[in-house]
């Protein structure tokens, strides 16, 4: 793994708190992801499975979980499964973890070979009643693909159908909305690179750069501190910064427009998400400035009121109602289309289209029951926009912060933003040459 390792005891509380959760007489599975398949015999980078590496710490691929806190066996209340390392796995994937290691990064000191799973799940079915299976419930998931925890599912199901089984899903987006200071730490650090990519962009970005070159940049930053990127990035010149999630990349960046980036750090699994808009020759028009200051009020107007006991459908229409305002000051809304509104579709829309924020923690749009208020402990980023296709430009800036019992901490509030700052940094010193194309 690129990231330093983690104290245990971070996945230690966290099988706690969710052992506190379950049924007397359950047990809980959760597997490691597929490897994504690419064409012919391809593949991609192994993505860690969020929840797998939350009750563990755990990244390498076909690991299980088993938590079966009644079990009789005192030793099977907590079983960690993995791949037994060989030597042919050594020469064609490198190391895998031995039993110590598996038990260092998770605390979990029953570690198996994953081939022991099927006879000791067996008995702990036998033994057992309700069986807590995991799924992604995520609201926004187009789920097509099956995956490794899916299958294992309906092979479950079909052996054992006269068991009680339950959505393990639930329970764990329950825990995941709350963070830890451990986690908070990993994601103050993910915040912390995605700034320093962010100030090299500061010294690259001018006329003729290409939106790939910025990306090229970030990534450099981001592995070089060992992170990657949070999601793919949007680089946005001029207009297309009016698609919301455009990714091409492939354009020049011209004087005069503005260059929207959404671009973030994944630390540890742990993202971060920001955005930022820039003059690409560094000075903003009167009207570009105008409308930045507009986003940059009603950013800060949405952090204020990221509050605990707020429920997100309220917070998402007070900040319309934030924005809304700013676009009338703006002359971009008429006080009559206000009263003209569909109370379905506002007019604010038309301008700002898109959700206020979302929670954030292990994935970029974290998991979570949105019908839960906030509470101290939730990460979510807060992103207001406002996007003038006519004009050629639009401005969106975002920053990820944490509810707290108190006024919402912004991890990114070192990173520039004001107008003027954003233009004395720009316009400091001779410019780094970006890559040469
Ligand atoms: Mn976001």
């Amino acid at each position: 793994m690129r990231h330093e390792a983690i104290p245990s005891t971070l996945f230690i509380e966290n099988r706690a708190r969710l052992k506190s959760r379950l049924l007397p007489g359950s047990l809980a599975v959760v597997n490691a992801n597929d490897i994504p398949p690419t064409n012919a015999d391809g593949t991609r980078m192994p993505i860690p499975n969020s929840d797998l590496f939350y009750l563990t710490g755990i990244e390498q691929e076909e690991t299980m979980l088993l938590l079966a806190p009644d079990a009789h066996d005192e030793k099977l209340r907590e079983v960690l499964f993995v791949r037994e390392p060989n030597a042919h796995l050594k020469t064609w994937e490198g190391h895998k973890h031995p039993k110590d290691e598996a038990q260092a990064i998770s605390g979990i000191k029953e570690v198996k070979w994953l081939t022991e799973f099927p006879a000791i799940f067996h008995r702990l079915m036998c033994e057992l009643e309700h069986v807590y299976l995991n799924s992604n419930e995520h609201h926004r998931a187009v789920i097509e693909v099956e995956t490794r925890d899916a299958r294992f599912v309906q092979q479950v199901r079909a052996k054992y159908p006269l068991h009680d089984y339950r959505r393990l899903a639930r329970e764990l987006q329950a825990l995941r909305l709350v963070k830890s200071p451990a986690e908070i730490a990993l994601i103050r650090r993910a915040c912390g690179i995605t700034g320093q990519g962010f100030r090299r962009l500061l010294r690259t970005v001018r006329p003729g750069v290409m939106e790939y070159q910025a990306e090229a940049e970030l990534s450099h930053e981001f592995i070089g501190h060992r992170a990657q990127f949070a999601y793919n990035p949007i680089i946005a010149s001029g207009a297309n910064a009016c698609t919301l999630h455009y990714n091409q990349n492939d354009q020049p960046c011209r004087a005069g427009e503005l260059l929207l980036l959404d671009v973030a750090a994944c630390y540890a699994n742990y993202q971060s998400d920001l955005t930022r808009t820039l003059p690409v020759g560094g000075r903003f028009t009167e009207r570009q400035r105008q409308v930045y200051d507009a986003v940059l009020r009603s950013l800060r107007a949405a952090t204020r009121a990221a509050v605990p006991g707020k429920l997100h459908k309220d917070w998402q229409q007070e900040s319309e109602k934030i924005v809304e305002e700013e676009l009338l000051r703006l002359g971009l809304l008429k006080p009559r289309d206000i009263q003209r509104q569909d109370p379905d579709k506002p007019a604010v829309k038309k301008y700002f289209m898109h959700g206020v924020g979302h929670p954030i923690g292990l994935d970029v749009h974290d998991v979570g029951l949105l019908k839960q208020p906030f509470a101290a402990g939730w990460v979510l980023t807060v992103e207001p926009g406002i996007y003038l296709p006519e004009e050629g430009f639009a401005v969106r800036l975002e920053n990820t912060v944490v509810v707290t019992d108190g006024a919402p901490v912004d991890l990114m509030a070192d990173i520039p933003i004001e107008a003027d700052e954003i233009e004395a940094l720009m316009n400091r010193g001779p410019k780094k040459a970006p890559p040469r194309r």
